[in-house]
């Protein structure tokens, strides 16, 4: 099973305006801890600011591990992706697909590639509006 079934029952408008609204972070402490060059001398643009915010985002989840367990997984798409919340198996499915090297921990390039699918699947909503 490929994920792309999943994505698409996913709202894209909500992730989009959850990027637009969200409040920079760049300049938190979480944030100069991960990226050590938060401080650049040039202001963030604004992928900067969203690449900042998803790397918040996801150690809010992954926590001191740096990785999302199961159970850390399924909380992460029940607050951020709640259409597909009450299909626990889906999300069963989806944490085996993205475990790449089967650890049963997803790092954040595993998640990371999760995002991007999502991100292309709501450029192709885009594309249909
Ligand atoms: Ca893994």
């Amino acid at each position: 099973m490929t994920i792309q079934p999943l994505l698409r029952n996913l709202k894209g408008m909500r992730f989009y305006n959850f990027l637009r609204e969200s409040i920079p972070l760049s300049n938190s402490p979480c944030c100069q801890k991960v990226i050590p060059d938060c401080q650049m001398s040039k202001p963030k643009t604004q992928l900067q600011y969203l690449a900042d915010q998803y790397i918040e985002l996801y150690l809010t989840y992954a926590g001191s591990s740096g990785t999302l367990d199961k159970q850390k997984f399924q909380k992460m798409m029940d607050e951020q992706f709640p259409d597909i919340a009450e299909k626990e198996q889906a999300k069963d499915k989806l944490f085996q697909e993205l475990d790449a090297n089967k650890d049963n921990q997803l790092s954040f390039d595993e998640v990371s590639r999760l995002i991007a699918r999502y991100l292309n699947d709501t450029h192709e909503k885009f594309k249909h509006l």
